[in-house]
């Protein structure tokens, strides 16, 4: 099956993360976040501090994904939030990959693209969002609709097709990231959730025009649009 059959637009889980005990944890494990999220993900992360909790991108997690459940891609912040650990032991799936916290700037965005690796890793995974600290405007895009997104909501996204992140609130937003390898058991999960939700994008021009990196990745409206001001 492939990806976009899975995952045709994002989808809310009916599960929750306990964000009150997770950031009790927080606090005690004294987090440091690298700075422009220095992990292999581009410039266009530019404005996403993060802390990897499993499966650094220099692990081999992603180049040969052997499929095994095993602990060794466990980073030691992992150890520090118990939360998160018990939360991915009980998935729906059974092999969880690369797994982060990732934290955006206020007034920031990270610009429209697509997840791509020379291994096909994005392809054998599902990408999941949580929300830890958001704010009302924050957005999330993914093939032309707009997503609200709550603290403690648990969302799959699809991270091959086109995706963005608004934040213009006046904090930091932060998402607990992860994906896991596509099995049986997510499918059947993920097949039942029924649509959230979404703002189709050509409602919210201004939002589009903020996270439309280069005018060719704009959807052909917005290109049509950009080219009539330029004549006005
Ligand atoms: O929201 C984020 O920090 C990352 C969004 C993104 O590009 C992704 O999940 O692939
Ligand atoms: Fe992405």
């Amino acid at each position: 099956m492939k990806k976009i059959e899975i995952i045709p637009y994002p989808k809310k889980l009916d599960l929750q993360l306990d964000i009150k005990s997770l950031v009790q944890e927080m606090a005690l494990a004294n987090l440091q976040f690298l700075s422009g999220d220095k992990t292999n993900r581009g410039a266009i992360h530019d404005a996403v501090n993060g802390i990897y909790l499993r499966g650094h991108s220099k692990q081999s997690i992603f180049g040969n994904p052997s499929l095994e459940p095993s602990n060794k891609y466990n980073e030691p912040y992992l150890e520090c939030l118990p939360t998160i650990k018990k939360f991915l032991s009980d998935f729906p799936a059974k092999i969880i990959g690369r797994t982060a916290l990732l934290l955006l700037d206020e007034h920031a965005q990270i610009p429209i693209h697509v997840d791509a690796d020379p291994h096909g890793y994005f392809k054998k995974t599902l990408r999941f969002h949580v929300p830890i600290y958001t704010n009302e405007k924050v957005y999330f895009y993914n093939s032309d609709f707009f997503y609200h997104m709550a603290a403690g909501e648990v969302w799959c996204i699809n991270n091959i097709a086109r995706h963005g992140v608004i934040n213009d609130g006046d904090a930091k937003r932060l998402h607990l990231v992860f994906d896991v390898f596509i099995d049986e058991e997510i499918i059947n999960y993920i097949e039942k959730v029924q649509p959230s939700i979404a703002i189709p994008a050509k409602e919210r021009p201004e939002l589009m025009e903020k996270i439309g990196w280069k005018n060719r990745e704009l959807p052909p409206y917005l290109r049509q649009k950009k080219h009539n001001n330029l004549n006005r």
